[in-house]
Order: structure tokens, then C-alpha cells, then sequence
């Protein structure tokens, strides 16, 4: 069976990018194939400057989400990362196996810590090493599969590749994982800035599709969606980004090709409309099912008690594992 591995950093709300590109696809792993774990990666909100109480609202939030977009937790595994110290125990043995120089080349680590150290604010050590953490968040379960968006294909060749030299360091230890993507919405981007990823933890987000917005805020989000004076009926991502965004939205929205629907249109103006009204009923059930589910925080907390021991119990051998084949002496 294969085992699926994904997760969510509670940095900020859930946002449109993060359903298209990932959530919508964990939805398929759960109900139909495989074994599936997903994640409130908590640990990966701490690499910036944050605020704790903040953290923990947004985890419990991000959980009360996964439920409503209609993960069953009779299906898969939903807990909050830092509930299992097995991902912390494996980050350290892996941090032996990376080399600073691989660290140093993630594109996050060089954007954030650019954007840090421009603030005058420093750079956390954890903002560099964080990488190692996601692969010990992925290898710790055996992962065939890694549902991501674009964004996060640079951490999982970081994950094969630590698993790869692990394994041929010290005996075969680890599963390679590999990342799978959408066909379409891969990388989701900013509505009023469409050559930057539409994210979370953006300030301002006016470009920003939430996935709690109300009908008339998304509805006033697309209409000032930035556009060009291209051609309406083309797709060309290089050239027209606004507009070639809006078709990736409603070409996962509907299922459809995108350069196809490009086609349907002769004004910027009615394929704004029709992504509004195509996003506000995708995301209608979400934020009908999330007020219920918010309105009794005992039964998400339930989920993700049961989760995390769960997970707990599906990582523990696989880390005792890793310990003993580095090479250090089991406690007795
Ligand atoms: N815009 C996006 N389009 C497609 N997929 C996306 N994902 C995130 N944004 C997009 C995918 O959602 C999953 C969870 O993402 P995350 O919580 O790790 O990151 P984020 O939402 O991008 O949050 P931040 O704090 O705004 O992130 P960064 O660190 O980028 O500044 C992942 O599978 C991700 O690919």
C-alpha cells in the first residue's frame, strides 16, 4: 500500500493555494488509495520572527480546516507535529548526513534570510536546518508520496537525496520518497502580484484567497485581480501571469484544460466573474462544515490526541531504526 506523507505550517490562514495545491489532492489520498498522514508542521512556523499564541490558534484552526475540507480521520492520520518527538529525534541524525553547502542553496532559506537580514532582524539557525526537519517529518514514516505544491519540490529532493545517503552510508534505512504534483495549480500565484506565489504568510493579502474569506471578499479579490493588455483568449504564463493564473484557478476549479478555457473568453471581465463564482462555490462547503466543527474544538483536539499517537506508534520503529544503524548503542 502506498504511504502518503503531507503537511501544513500554521503561519498564517489557509489560503487558496494551499487547497489547490495541496489539501484538495490529500482528500484523494485519504478516500482512495494508500495510507495516508498529514501534518500541522508547528515546528516550521518557529524558523521566523512569530508570535506563540498566534502559532497555536492558527494550528488548532488549520486542524478544524483539514476536517472541513472533508479529511476523515477514520482514513488517515491528522496531529500536530511537534505531539510526535520522533520527527526531532530523526532531524538531528539527519542533519549529520546533510552538508551546510546543500542547506545553503534552498531557494526559502536564501529569499527569507535575504528579507530577515535586509529588516535588520537576524536569521534563525532553524530557518537554515529546517529543511532536515521536513525530510525527518517525511522519512520517519516510510513515505512513498509527498503531495505538494511546486514550491516544496527543492525539500522533498532534499528528503530523497538524505534518504538515498543514508541508507547507502548504513544499511538500507529509509524509503525514497517522491514529491507528486497537480496538473494544473502547481503554484497558485498572488491575484495582485502574479510573479510571487500566492502565500499565507504574505502581508497585506489582498492577492490572498483564504479559505474562510466570505463570497463578497473573494468575489472582490478576483475582480481586482491584476490582468494585461494581452490577448484574452490566449494562455502564455511568461507573457500574461495575471490571466494565465486565473485560468490555472478555474482550470482546477472545473476540472478543465487550461489553454482550452482560454479560448471560451473574449473579456478579462467575464473570466473574472466566472473564477469568483467557481472559488466561492468550491470553498462554500469548507466554510459551512469549519463553523460547525469550530463551534466544538473538544471533538478537533480529540482527532489530533488520537493522531499523534497514532504516529507516534508508525514512527518510533522506524527512527529506533535509524539510531541503531548510525551507529549508536540502544538504551538497554
Ligand atoms: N500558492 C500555492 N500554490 C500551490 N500550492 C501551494 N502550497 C502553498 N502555497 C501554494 C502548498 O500547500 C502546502 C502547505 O504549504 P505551507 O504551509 O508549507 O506553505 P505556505 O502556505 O506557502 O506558507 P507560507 O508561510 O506563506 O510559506 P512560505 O514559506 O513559502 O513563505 C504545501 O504542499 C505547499 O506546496
Amino acid at each position: 500500500m502506498t504511504r502518503i506523507f503531507s503537511g501544513v505550517k500554521p503561519t498564517g490562514h489557509l489560503t487558496l493555494g494551499n487547497y489547490l495545491g495541496a489539501v484538495r489532492r490529500w482528500l484523494e489520498a485519504d478516500q482512495c488509495r494508500g495510507e495516508a498522514l498529514f501534518g500541522i508542521v508547528d515546528l516550521h512556523a518557529l524558523t521566523v520572527e512569530h508570535d506563540p499564541a498566534r502559532v497555536r490558534r492558527l494550528s488548532r484552526q488549520a486542524a478544524t480546516l483539514l476536517l472541513a475540507a472533508g479529511l476523515e480521520p477514520e482514513r488517515c492520520v491528522i496531529y500536530v507535529q511537534s505531539h510526535v518527538d520522533e520527527h526531532a529525534r530523526l532531524s538531528y541524525l539527519l542533519e549529520c548526513t546533510a552538508s551546510d553547502g546543500e542547506l545553503r542553496r534552498m531557494i526559502q532559506y536564501k529569499e527569507k534570510g535575504a528579507k530577515a537580514r535586509a529588516a535588520g532582524e537576524g536569521v534563525r539557525v532553524s530557518l537554515l536546518t529546517y529543511p532536515v526537519l521536513m525530510a525527518a517529518d517525511i522519512l520517519a514514516y516510510e513515505t512513498d508520496e509527498v503531495p505538494v505544491g511546486e514550491d516544496q519540490a527543492q525539500h522533498v529532493e532534499l528528503a530523497r537525496d538524505l534518504a538515498v545517503r543514508f541508507n547507502q552510508r548504513y544499511g538500507h534505512t529509509f524509503t525514497v520518497p517522491r514529491a507528486t504534483f497537480p496538473p494544473v495549480a502547481a503554484r497558485v500565484m498572488d491575484l495582485r502580484d502574479p510573479t510571487s506565489k500566492m502565500g499565507k504568510s504574505r502581508q497585506g493579502g489582498a492577492g490572498v484567497i483564504h479559505l474562510l474569506d466570505e463570497p463578497e471578499v473573494v468575489r472582490r479579490k478576483v475582480m481586482r485581480a491584476v490582468t494585461d493588455s494581452g490577448r484574452e483568449d490566449r494562455y502564455d504564463r511568461e507573457a500574461s501571469p495575471g490571466p494565465a493564473n486565473l485560468l490555472d484557478v478555474l482550470a482546477a476549479c472545473e476540472g478543465a484544460d487550461p489553454v482550452a478555457l482560454a479560448g471560451r473568453y473574449t473579456s478579462y471581465g467575464a473570466l473574472k466573474r466566472d473564477v469568483a463564482e467557481a472559488v466561492v462555490e468550491l470553498l462554500r462547503p469548507v466554510r459551512e462544515r469549519h463553523a460547525r466543527l469550530a463551534a466544538d474544538p473538544g471533538q478537533v483536539d480529540a482527532v489530533l490526541r488520537e493522531g499523534a499517537e497514532r504516529a507516534r506508534a508508525m514512527a518510533r520503529p522506524v527512527v529506533d531504526r535509524a539510531y541503531r544503524n548510525i551507529g549508536l548503542l540502544p538504551a538497554g
